[in-house]
């Protein structure tokens, strides 16, 4: 069994540990009312992107989220919060250097002992999250599970529907599925785009993501028989239909996406397995991204 699918499989109890974490550090976390701005890297941004919608839309505060490398200069925040699973990536590191002394800092990481710990104003460490896939699965739905515990989600019955999701028969279709587009609204687009790149990483296999509503705009000319369209939470009815017209296979479902996107870290090692892959070890990626000096 690859580290990938253990990972993938240890999800709920990760998420139980991460409620409790949220409970521990909440003193620790953006208040209610702060102007923050959240960044990460590769599956960190899209966590991150994620929590910045659920907050703002929950009416915590203006919540922003950039990959580290876009961030903008010149902006007003109270709290900059930081998402990296190693610890290591340079583009994240350089900003919080950038940023030390005028931002207050926050990350989450599953490693104190790398250099953002002393980047940041305060560390919270999930070290239980961590991984030895290259590919991340557990640490970034438990950041996530963390900031949303801390919005006040209760993630006990999110566990317990992902005890669910772990052991689900997948559609064969999936599998057999030439290229797969995911979809979500709000912070399930980020959701889609995580799932997006986990099939890519993980298995080199095409996918494409978009807010649901954006899809029509240009993206739906790829869908046709032998293609999937994968939606997280519920499609708009007349979407789905206009889907399900061109040919393409077709799937939405009423399960919280953060639940439902173990489904597709599955199928990424269903996928990696098929085409002779090493889901752990995949093609030009490596744990972090760390760059020298010059670039
Ligand atoms: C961020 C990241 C991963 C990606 C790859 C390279 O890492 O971009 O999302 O899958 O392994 O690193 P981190 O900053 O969360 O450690």
């Amino acid at each position: 069994m690859s580290y990938l699918s253990e990972e993938i499989a240890s999800q709920p109890d990760c998420w139980r540990q991460a409620a409790q974490l949220a409970a521990r550090s909440g003193a620790e976390l953006p208040m209610p009312g702060e102007r923050i701005a959240v960044v990460g890297c590769g599956t960190s941004w899209f966590m991150a992107a994620a929590y910045a919608n659920l907050r703002e839309r929950a009416g915590q505060g203006h919540s922003d989220a950039f990959a580290a490398s876009e961030f903008p200069t010149g902006r007003n925040y109270d709290r900059l919060v930081a998402i990296t699973r190693s610890g290591t990536t340079t583009e994240l590191n350089r900003l919080l250097a950038a940023v030390q002394g005028s931002l207050h800092s926050t990350v989450l990481t599953a490693s104190a002992g790398t250099p953002v710990a002393a980047l940041a104003d305060q560390v919270i460490e999930l070290g239980f999250a961590d991984e030895r896939s290259v590919v991340q699965t557990r640490f970034a739905t438990s950041a996530l599970g963390v900031l949303r515990a801390h919005l006040g989600t209760d993630l006990a019955p999110l566990a317990s529907a992902g005890e669910l999701a772990v052991h689900q028969q997948l559609d064969d279709s999936w599998a057999d599925a030439e290229q797969i587009t995911f979809l979500g609204a709000g912070w399930a687009a980020e959701i889609a785009r995580e799932a997006a790149l986990k099939l890519r990483e993980a298995a080199q296999f095409w996918t494409e993501s978009y807010p649901s509503m954006e899809y029509r705009h240009g993206p739906i000319s790829i869908a046709g028989p032998g293609r999937l369209v994968w939606h997280f939470g519920p499609a708009e009815p007349r979407l789905a239909a206009q889907i399900r017209a061109t040919g393409a296979g077709f799937h939405d479902s009423a399960e919280d996406p953060m639940v439902e996107l173990i489904l597709v870290q599955r199928l990424a090692a269903v996928l990696a397995g098929r085409r002779g892959l090493d889901p752990d070890r995949p093609r030009q990626l490596t744990r972090s991204v760390v760059l020298d000096a010059a670039s």
